[in-house]
């Protein structure tokens, strides 16, 4: 089915993605903001409906054309993608999304010794992605019985449930406070943007061209500062090394007509304290450091 009219993005309704992918489309001048109950929503400057969904339902909304795109993590895409009924070949990846990370670990009761998937043989494994660690488990040649847990999956092992559990962690805070540890990486995640291209028309295409210019410029932007400081001439070549991409800095003389120039540069990296302070080391002054809002090259 090819579904008429405005371009449509499903995107979570509340969780971990639901934050970022809001703050991310505010950032591109599109509104996706709805009231509290409200469960579809239209930005008709911009030319864009959201609905907003469990994160589960995403995939399947585009892969049937009821939704265009869709704002999900990679590592949801990987287990639609690994169910033996899924129709994976009609979902695109159309970006990463660089928020939204974490990654599918394998964990166990600190007293016990894992380290290879082998060390998996015979075990049961609790997790809430059946289909990848089934995937994971073949790919390694190992045999092992899954029970898939909807929720609280770090209760698996104390619950005599399970000898290890494979879920997603971030900081790690939630496996330390449970007594479990973390000893092999199944897949990272972040958020990823998904299409079906086959049920995409040429308005919509464009529509999204738009769209991905905007979120390019925006993720562009994300780490970029620019960097504005008053530094001997001579000083100038030592600059690259301390911020990253500054190659071709804006000099320009000061008024005053000293050995000093104002220069401009935008650094590729997340300006910290440290770097401050080789700065002021090679004789750098009146330093500002600005955001960035949008880089279209
Ligand atoms: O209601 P809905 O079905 O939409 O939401 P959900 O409960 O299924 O998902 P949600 O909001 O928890 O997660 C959505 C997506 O966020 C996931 O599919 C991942 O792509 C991403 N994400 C990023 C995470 C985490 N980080 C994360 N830490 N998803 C879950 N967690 C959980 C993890 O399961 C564990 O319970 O957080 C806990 C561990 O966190 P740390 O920081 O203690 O390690
Ligand atoms: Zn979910």
């Amino acid at each position: 089915m090819m579904r008429e009219g405005i371009l449509r993005l499903a995107m979570q309704r509340s969780g971990r993605l639901a934050e970022g992918s809001q703050a991310l489309l505010m950032q591109c001048g599109v509104q996706a903001a709805a009231a509290k109950h409200q469960l579809m929503v239209q930005d008709t400057r911009f030319g864009m409906e959201f609905i907003f969904a469990r994160d589960d339902d995403i995939p399947g909304l585009v892969e049937k054309g009821v939704c265009d795109l869709g704002i999900i993590g990679s590592n949801l895409m990987e287990e639609y993608c690994s169910a033996p009924n899924s129709d994976c070949a009609a979902l695109n990846i159309v970006m990463r999304l660089g928020f939204a990370q974490c990654r599918l670990s394998m964990a166990g009761p600190k007293a016990q010794d894992y380290r290879n998937a082998t060390d998996l043989s015979g075990k049961v494994i609790a997790t809430s992605y059946p289909h990848t660690v089934r995937q994971f488990l073949a790919k390694n040649n190992v045999h092992a019985d899954i029970v898939t847990m909807h929720g609280s999956v770090e209760l698996a092992p104390q619950m005599g449930i399970a000898d290890v559990i494979c879920d997603l962690v971030s900081s790690g805070a939630t496996l330390k406070e449970n007594g479990l540890q973390e000893w092999l990486t199944v897949s990272e995640s972040e958020a990823i943007l998904i299409s079906n291209p086959t049920r995409m028309d040429a308005t919509k295409e464009k529509q999204l061209a738009r769209l991905l210019l905007r979120i390019q410029g925006v993720m562009k932007a994300d780490k970029k500062k620019y960097v504005m400081m008053h530094l001997e001439r001579s000083k100038l070549a030592l600059l690259a090394e301390i911020l990253p991409g500054s190659e071709s800095p804006t000099v320009m003389e000061l008024q005053e007509g000293s050995d000093r120039v104002a220069v401009h540069v935008v650094s590729h990296e997340t300006i910290f304290w440290e770097t401050i302070e080789k700065l002021k080391a090679i004789g750098a002054g009146s330093i500002l450091v600005l955001p960035i809002e949008k880089m279209i090259l």
